[in-house]
């Protein structure tokens, strides 16, 4: 390897690891970097990746500082690299498995890796290959999974470096064992000012559990490059759910109610678009996650929750003073931050709802952009794509949760579940118990958004908001949680909310801050602060205690009827609903028999409701 120097080979032999070495050397012959730098845990090594990503003109600095901008490429508005590639996302496995799970890209193991290894031969061609240490979880914890990452691009190792725990150290400390995940990742070959992966059409993510590894190649886009991102959460859920713990696509946020003196701890899962670092963001509250969660059993009887992150990689559309005032504050004031695929004039920002007029000219991923401008299809292009993010550390906003680097993580009291759901289920509600919590998270409906390719507004199942990355049987997957939940004294109480729900003129219910009600009233049931109302989908709230929390959290005068039209019982639209899902889980062999009992038990009671009261709409006030 002698594209690797004596200095960086000594950062390499320091480790006392041979597993790691052999990963090194094999890649690197595959993909014949022109050069090796190895990144430790020092400021002086971080700071190299983030100049030379600045360098190498994968990123440029903008006018604050610490702001940088990144693009990925793009061709049109259908042919890009700007969301995670779901089709070209496979996972290997022996030949008996192929095709077997309905929800899961599979691939025969020797043929995937065959193909890739091929399109891998030279990626990094006339580029430098960064190695980088990470720890997922907090150091030191019972959460801890490290990473070994290889990329040749300076954006996704400064990505990283915002986004997880250096752990250069940690391997150390691993002793020779090969105990770790890897990741090997290349843009590939490289076009145009800023460059942009060329070979779209060839970019494959190849997950190998076998070997706790990803290959991921010709693109750049976080979703698809960042080994510890999507990657990492694949082969967590896989060893998750081959032991006996909970790898999810949670935010972990602290609830602060008002005037009572306690902190309750909260995850959600909503699939991308839906809320979900909104929520955790909410003003007032605390910020401990906003993507990626693991849950383990603790001794207290609670499951405890700990960011495998520590930063976040968040959707920019939307964000503006009003709605999302935290994450604008941080995104408009100098801190170290990586915007991308944002529209850029004279070295400001600019983005979909940012609360401004429509900037015309300047710079996006498009190239020089202006309005009306199309694409080949004739697509209008937006200034900022609508999967457009930031990436920036959660220690630099000032509303970061004390326990983020808890090596215990924290006590779990509650779970949202949350889609984009037009017109079935109300803003909040609480499940009667954790399997029918485990089966409210199993039956997450949502629209879908841009933030993976394809078609938006189509209507899809999206269970735990964790299908996108699942690598193990739905029905094993459904069998884990409920086991989880049995082994716990305390169980999370588990919420859907649904932030999403329209009139029949299809203007939505809520306000956007509307949210921080639905959390405020979920943290007072885990505390048996309000009564509720019995229903066959669950516990909903009375409308005394919501006009309260409205007056007291927004100043807001919530109506009788803004309650009587978000929480009615929409029987025929929830029977439908039931209808969808028991069909797309009839599609799936061994789903546990928990699920089809609850789902049975809330079909009958539905219908009772519907000829005792003879309609198909329930007002609250009614029940
Ligand atoms: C999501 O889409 O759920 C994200 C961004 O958090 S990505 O890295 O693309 O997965
Ligand atoms: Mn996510």
């Amino acid at each position: 390897m002698e594209v690797i120097d004596q200095p960086n080979l000594e950062k390499l032999n320091a480790l006392n690891n041979k597993y790691v070495l052999k990963i090194v050397k094999e890649f690197v012959n595959l993909c014949k970097p022109s050069k090796v730098t190895v990144i430790t845990d020092t400021k002086e090594d971080i700071d190299y990746v983030r100049i030379r990503a600045i360098e190498v003109k994968e990123e440029e600095n903008l006018t604050l500082e610490g702001h940088t901008i990144h693009y990925d490429g793009f061709l049109t508005m259908s042919n890009h690299d700007q969301a995670r590639d779901k089709a070209n996302t496979q996972i290997l496995v022996s030949k008996k498995e192929k095709g077997s799970y309905p929800w899961i890209n599979t691939m025969e193991r020797e043929k995937g890796l065959n193909e890739i290894l091929e399109i891998m031969d030279g990626c990094m061609e006339g580029h430098e290959c960064v190695i980088r240490f990470f720890c997922l979880g907090p150091k030191n914890s019972k959460f801890s999974i490290l990473a070994l990452q290889l990329t040749d691009s300076f954006y996704v190792a400064h990505s990283e470096d915002l986004l997880y725990r250096a752990g250069y150290k940690e391997f150390k400390r691993l002793n020779g064992s090969n105990d770790f995940f890897y990741f090997i990742h290349s843009s590939g070959e490289l076009i145009g000012d800023p460059p942009v992966t060329k070979n779209l059409e060839k970019r494959r993510i190849y997950v190998d559990l076998q070997e706790d590894r990803v290959l991921s190649v010709n693109n750049q886009y976080a979703g698809n490059s960042l080994g510890l991102k999507k990657l990492a959460l694949r082969l967590a859920i896989y060893k998750a759910n081959n032991e006996d713990w909970l790898a999810e696509h949670y935010f972990i946020m602290g609830v602060d109610p008002k005037g009572k003196d306690r902190v309750s701890y909260f995850c959600g899962a909503f699939p991308s678009a839906c809320g979900k670092t909104s929520t955790a963001m909410l003003p007032g509250q605390t910020i401990a996650g906003d993507d990626i969660a693991y849950l383990r059993v603790w001794e207290d009887g609670y499951a405890h929750a700990a960011n495998i992150e520590r930063g976040i990689f968040g959707i920019i559309k939307d964000v503006n003073a009003e709605d999302d005032p935290v994450i604008f504050d941080a995104l408009t004031t100098p801190r170290e931050t990586i915007f991308s695929n944002v529209l850029i004039s004279n070295g400001t920002p600019y983005w979909i709802g940012d609360g401004r007029d429509i900037h015309d000219g300047g710079l996006n991923y498009s190239g020089k952009w202006n309005i009306g401008k199309k694409d080949e299809d004739g697509k209008e292009i937006p200034h900022s794509h609508p999967n457009a993010r930031y990436t920036i550390r959660i220690e630099e906003l000032n509303n970061i949760d004390p326990n983020l680097h808890n090596p215990d993580g924290v006590q779990v009291h509650g779970i949202f579940y949350g889609g984009r759901d037009s017109d079935t289920m109300p803003p909040v509600l609480e499940s009667l118990n954790w399997e029918h919590g485990v089966f409210l998270g199993a039956s997450i409906e949502s629209e879908t958004t841009s933030a993976t390719l394809g078609a938006e507004g189509v209507r899809s199942q999206q269970p735990m908001a964790n299908l996108d990355f699942l690598v193990v049987p739905l029905g094993k997957y459904l069998k884990n949680h409920q086991k989880f939940g049995s082994r716990l004294k305390y169980p999370p109480r588990i919420f859907s909310t649904n932030y999403f729900l329209k009139n029949k003129d299809g203007k939505y219910l809520n306000g956007i801050l509307d949210k921080l009600c639905w959390v405020i009233w979920a943290e007072g049931r885990t505390n048996g602060d309000y009564d509720a109302i019995n229903t066959p989908i669950g516990f909903i709230p009375q409308y005394k205690d919501l006009k309260e929390i409205f007056k007291i959290y927004l100043n807001k005068e919530y109506s009788e009827n803004d309650y009587i039209e978000q929480f009615s019982i929409r029987i025929q639209y929830l029977l439908e609903k039931l209808d969808r899902i028991e069909a797309m889980y009839k599609k799936e062999k061994n789903i546990p028999d928990f699920f089809w009992r609850v789902l049975k038990k809330q079909r009958s009671e539905l219908l009772t409701l519907s000829i005792k009261y003879n309609k198909e709409v329930i007002s609250p006030f009614e029940l």
